[in-house]
């Protein structure tokens, strides 16, 4: 049997939080709230500072640099008066961690696989044109991990007014890939982790929303630890 010890958070939106040992750490997104070149460069060093042997990170809507192909349009509305590099801050990024847009990565036998990409809100960074239906496709078979930002419909997407946000066909895609877990942020005031149909299947996924903080941006939870199994076939 091998074993993945997963320690997940997500939303921090630039604030920095103990988070204990693990195998792999996992950030979903929001780690800035402006995606401005200091918070993003404090985030590289909080990261390279945390002992965890792996390292994967998505972005989220807020860490707008990191959203090459849409920046220039980002930066008109946001970052008129700074000067930044995207191309750099990637890189650095690149540089101390398994860095997933759209991609996957395998460690010790399991596949993750991650996404920044979300349902409209606001136009902000790495926002899915129109209907998701086909963008979701680009999810790959077999992987044992899912993590994307925003959350799929109904597990860990309820607002402070009681509104569901999840997307939809991102859920669909999910039950259809089957991984073990899938983790995400985005909705902060709906952290916790959810068994897929109240955990009826043996096989149930579970959908972890690990957002540290709340809807008002204080700090109210902790990362969300995942043990992460595999029993060998004979
Ligand atoms: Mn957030």
């Amino acid at each position: 049997m091998n074993q993945l010890t997963l320690v997940c958070l997500s939303d921090t939106h630039s604030k920095f939080v103990d988070v204990q040992n693990g195998d792999v750490l996992i950030h979903c997104g929001d780690f800035t709230n402006w995606g401005h070149e200091q918070e993003i460069k404090d985030f590289i060093s909080w990261l390279k500072a945390q002992p965890h042997k792996h390292k994967i990170v998505v972005p989220g809507n807020h860490d707008i640099t990191l959203d090459i192909e849409k920046y220039p349009q980002l930066k008109q509305k946001l970052h008129r008066y700074s000067n930044f590099n995207p191309e750099q801050l990637l890189q650095d990024l690149k540089d101390c961690c398994h860095l997933l847009i759209n991609s996957s990565v395998t460690i010790e036998g399991f596949k993750f696989w991650g996404s920044p990409y979300s349902q409209e809100y606001c136009d902000w960074a790495f926002q899915i044109e129109g209907s998701s239906q086909q963008f979701w496709d680009k999810i790959e078979e077999g992987s044992d991990v899912i993590i994307t930002h925003g959350p799929p419909y109904f597990y860990g997407d309820k607002t402070s007014n009681g509104s569901r946000v999840g997307d939809k066909y991102l859920i669909e895609k999910v039950k259809k890939i089957r991984p073990k877990l899938h983790v995400f942020g985005g909705i902060h005031e709906s952290y916790g982790g959810y068994e897929e149909d109240g955990g009826y299947r043996d096989d149930a996924i579970k959908f972890v929303n690990c957002s540290i903080m709340d809807e008002k941006f204080k700090i109210q939870n902790k990362p969300y630890v995942y043990h992460l199994t595999r029993i060998n076939e004979i």
